[in-house]
């Protein structure tokens, strides 16, 4: 009788990439590590140009949400031209296509909110910046916070990739920006982190900070491979994170900031808020459950939001959106 043999898999894997400088420093990365954890097997970037890419100039708010950054990384997956992606968690829409699963979230860089200053204003912390101050952001949740505690602030619209941005602030088109701290230093900018912002001004978006690995369901040989690459505590937190926003039915675009931690005895803890685009009304809450079931905890925060108001004040800015 013949006995099977097993080989070692003589797939290559194929990476789908956006073709972002940071989408592109992300999916390296990820090969590097795949690479030095499975030396023998090969891993391929493709880089494919999503929407969001395409449409740099239209403010984030405008173009809706849904899957801007990922949707073609996923049909090229699910059409077999690519067997993987990574993607900044942050997004990632909290819903996938059928088909799809989220397999594995890395190690979580710091996730906070950096200050990136005009030189003139240099040394400077956001509450030393003068009245009428212009602050370059597209993110509702960074707009809806800042001007909550900053009113003096003046905020405006910047799109494009960072490095557009930088080089926009750098023109004198702003006075500041308000940046991922992990964009920057995943990039090399370090440096231009003038302020990190601290937690109790502005919480971070779900997700941010770390990277979301997404594959086909039914690929069990890479699902396999690819849990090396996952970080229990970053997946339990992002989790509780990710359901807390679906809960409240948030897309990548709205008021919605968290932090999460994991205790030493298997405790979640995540905080969350959502607050008005005019900084006049901002509510925060906090909620602490097992790491058993993440989702569970991501829930219980939302209903507690939603008890003091968050879905009128995510409905009044779906509505206005649409107008
Ligand atoms: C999402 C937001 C932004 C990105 C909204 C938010 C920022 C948009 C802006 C969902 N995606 O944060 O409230 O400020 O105009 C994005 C960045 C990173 C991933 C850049 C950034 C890098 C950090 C990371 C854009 N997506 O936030 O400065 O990987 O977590």
């Amino acid at each position: 009788m013949l006995t099977e043999i097993k080989l070692p898999t003589l797939r290559q894997f194929r990476l789908g990439s956006r073709d972002s400088q940071l989408a592109m420093v992300q999916s390296e990365w990820v090969k590097a590590q795949l690479e030095q954890t499975y030396p023998g097997l090969t891993f391929a970037i493709d880089a494919i140009k999503t929407q969001g890419d395409k449409i740099l100039e239209v403010p984030l708010a405008k173009i809706g949400d849904k899957g801007l950054f990922t949707k073609e990384l996923e049909t090229a997956m699910l059409e077999g031209r690519s067997d993987f992606a990574v993607h900044s968690l942050k997004d990632l829409p909290t819903r996938l296509p059928e088909g799809l699963v989220l397999t594995a979230i890395t190690t979580r860089e710091n996730p906070a909110d950096a200050l990136v200053l005009h030189h003139r204003h240099q040394g400077l912390t956001l509450d030393q910046l003068p009245g009428g101050a212009v602050i370059g952001t597209s993110s509702l949740r960074r707009l809806a916070q800042l001007r909550y505690v900053y009113p003096h602030l003046v905020f405006k619209d910047v799109r494009g990739n960072l490095n557009t941005r930088l080089h926009k602030l750098d023109e004198g088109q702003y006075d500041a920006l308000i940046l991922a701290v992990a964009g920057l230093e995943r990039l090399g900018w370090g440096h231009r982190v003038s302020q990190v912002i601290p937690a109790e001004v502005s919480l971070h978006a779900v997700g941010q900070g770390a990277l979301g690995i997404e594959c086909r369901e039914d690929d069990t040989e890479l699902i396999a491979l690819l849990q090396a690459l996952n970080h229990r505590p970053t997946a339990l937190t992002c989790r509780a994170e990710r359901a807390f926003l679906r809960a409240l039915e948030g897309g990548c675009q709205v008021p919605i900031g968290v932090s999460s931690h994991l205790s030493e005895d298997g405790q979640i803890l995540l905080e969350g808020m959502v607050a008005k685009l005019d900084g006049t009304l901002l509510i925060r809450d906090q909620h602490m459950g097992l790491e058993e079931d993440p989702e569970a905890v991501g829930r219980a925060l939302a209903e507690k939001l939603k008890a003091q108001g968050a879905e009128e004040i995510l409905q009044e800015i779906f509505l206005s959106q649409r107008s």
